[in-house]
């Protein structure tokens, strides 16, 4: 039977294509994957993604009928509507309407974060130095996060919902760059950070990553 193809960017810099292969993998829904090594250029101006994927970008996913879903969030969403006993929402709507908005605020905010601390797991940099505007967003991080888990979590778990959602999977980047570029967070979001670290589908994702030779200047550097 044909796959789903999840078309994504290098595993180590592409923070966007991390959270739908992660949020697949939690929903037992199996792909084929490809990667696409992201350049320099940027947005809309790689041949490679531009021939299979109509906003330029990564990741996208190929349906077997030849449909594709080409933004992080629809991707996500696709998987729960996949699998909806999976869990990548959780049952109780407001919980699910919180994690929504948790979610939507990454996919559409934290532009200081991004650029401030671009992706890049193999990278460990000391000395970073960063805005007030992107302390403040951080801060916002933390605060959210940790607001969400003391409502929602559970004893018996470290994920922000009391298992892993689409929260965690959209967040799990951003564990990695509070790593990258060592930056200070409360003990409770540390917490979720080495839970994100110790999953076995982030691990295998974070390990093909120190695996790939492509390098971005820029941001191996900067
Ligand atoms: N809003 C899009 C953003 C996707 C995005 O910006 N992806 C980056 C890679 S992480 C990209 O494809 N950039 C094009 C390029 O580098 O050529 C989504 O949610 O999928």
């Amino acid at each position: 039977m044909a796959l789903p193809i999840l078309t994504i960017g290098n595993k180590n810099y592409s923070s966007w294509s991390m959270r739908p292969w992660l949020a697949l993998k939690w929903a037992g829904i199996a792909f084929e994957e490809r990667i696409i090594p992201l350049g320099p250029r940027g947005m809309g101006l790689n041949p490679d993604i531009v021939a299979v994927s109509p906003s330029g970008t990564v990741p996208v996913l190929e349906l077997p009928d030849g449909e594709k879903i080409w933004d992080t969030l629809s991707i996500c969403e696709w998987a729960h509507e996949q699998a909806p006993d999976a869990g990548l929402w959780p049952k109780d709507a407001v919980a699910r309407a919180l994690a929504r908005s948790a979610t939507c605020e990454m996919h559409s905010g934290f532009a200081a974060v991004r650029q401030t601390f671009p992706m890049n797991l193999k990278r460990v940099k000391a000395g970073h130095e960063w805005s007030e505007t992107a302390q403040a967003q951080v801060q916002r991080i933390d605060d959210l996060l940790c607001g969400l888990k003391s409502r929602f979590g559970s004893t018996d778990s470290p994920f922000i919902m009391g298992h892993r959602t689409i929260v965690d999977a959209f967040y799990a980047p951003v564990a990695t760059r509070f790593r990258t570029y060592r930056v200070p967070v409360s003990a409770a979001l540390q917490a979720w950070c080495e839970a994100i670290f110790q999953d076995p589908d982030f691990a295998a994702w974070d390990q093909a990553a120190h695996l790939e030779t492509w390098t971005i200047a820029e941001t191996d550097v900067a």
